[in-house]
């Protein structure tokens, strides 16, 4: 390819990339709005009233004058599950992705960003368990780095499930940087029943897994990239090194 014809971002090039893994193993993508609700934003993931993610100082709220309900720019690719479950409530089981923007009032440095990409990702149906998040995210790294890959859980606590779960990968083949050393990637658990019947659905007779993870921090750990604001100047100095 000529130079100047341009090419896709780093970002732009992974998220492709990780839709098309997923694709093999029958997950589907989906998004949605940037600026949700907090309705779908908080609520109906099962996020405390009181809790410190809603407030001012670590989510962007419109003011309340310019909208008709309490809005957010998202925090989290979360609604967007949350609507897909709604839609999908008589169409189970359901396996989905959803990448996307999104966003933190919080100070910047070299690893955090305000905005950032998150990719989440849902399993529901009859007897899905945690046996099948690791399957697929083994499945997934293996893919993504191009060699054997172990996944092992710790506990962990996120308000959307229960259990959760901090997963750590280790890469065991391979001649990457990577290699060998035990790395957190990402938080998962079972979806929290509150959050099933809030969308319609039978928690007595569905469970289903999900998970979240940084789509930033995956492309810092796959190209070595020691600062992710780099992925936001627009630098073509650094972008066309991928
Ligand atoms: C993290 C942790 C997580 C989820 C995301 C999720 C979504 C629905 C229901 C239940 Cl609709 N859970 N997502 C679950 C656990 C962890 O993300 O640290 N992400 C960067």
């Amino acid at each position: 390819m000529n130079k100047s014809d341009g090419h896709q971002h780093p970002l732009t090039k992974m998220i492709a990339e990780i839709n098309s893994i997923f694709a093999e193993i029958g997950f589907v993508f989906a998004d949605g709005p940037e600026v949700e609700t907090e309705h779908y934003n908080f609520d109906r993931l099962n996020v405390p009233k009181d809790h410190p993610s809603r407030d001012m100082q670590d989510t962007f709220w419109f003011k309340e004058k310019d909208v008709s309900e309490p809005t957010v720019l998202r925090t989290h690719t979360s609604p967007v599950q949350a609507r897909y479950m709604e839609t999908h409530k008589d169409n189970l089981p359901i396996k989905m992705i959803c990448p996307g923007k999104v966003f933190r009032n919080e100070a910047t440095d070299a690893t955090h960003e305000a905005q950032f990409h998150q990719l989440e990702g849902l399993q529901i149906g009859e007897g899905v368990s945690l046996g099948h998040l690791k399957g697929v995210i083994e499945y997934f790294f293996e893919r993504f780095l191009g060699g054997d890959v172990e996944v092992r859980f710790r506990p962990g606590f996120f308000p959307f499930v229960e259990p959760g779960v901090e997963v750590d990968m280790k890469l065991l083949s391979g001649d990457s940087h990577l290699k060998g050393k035990w790395i957190e990637i990402m938080g998962a658990g079972m979806v929290h029943p509150n959050v099933l019947r809030d969308s319609g659905i039978d928690a007595e007779k569905y469970s289903g897994f999900a998970f979240g993870m940084g789509i930033d921090r995956l492309a810092v750990m796959k190209y070595g990239i020691n600062d992710v604001r780099d992925l936001y100047t627009g630098d073509l100095r650094f972008v066309n090194q991928f």
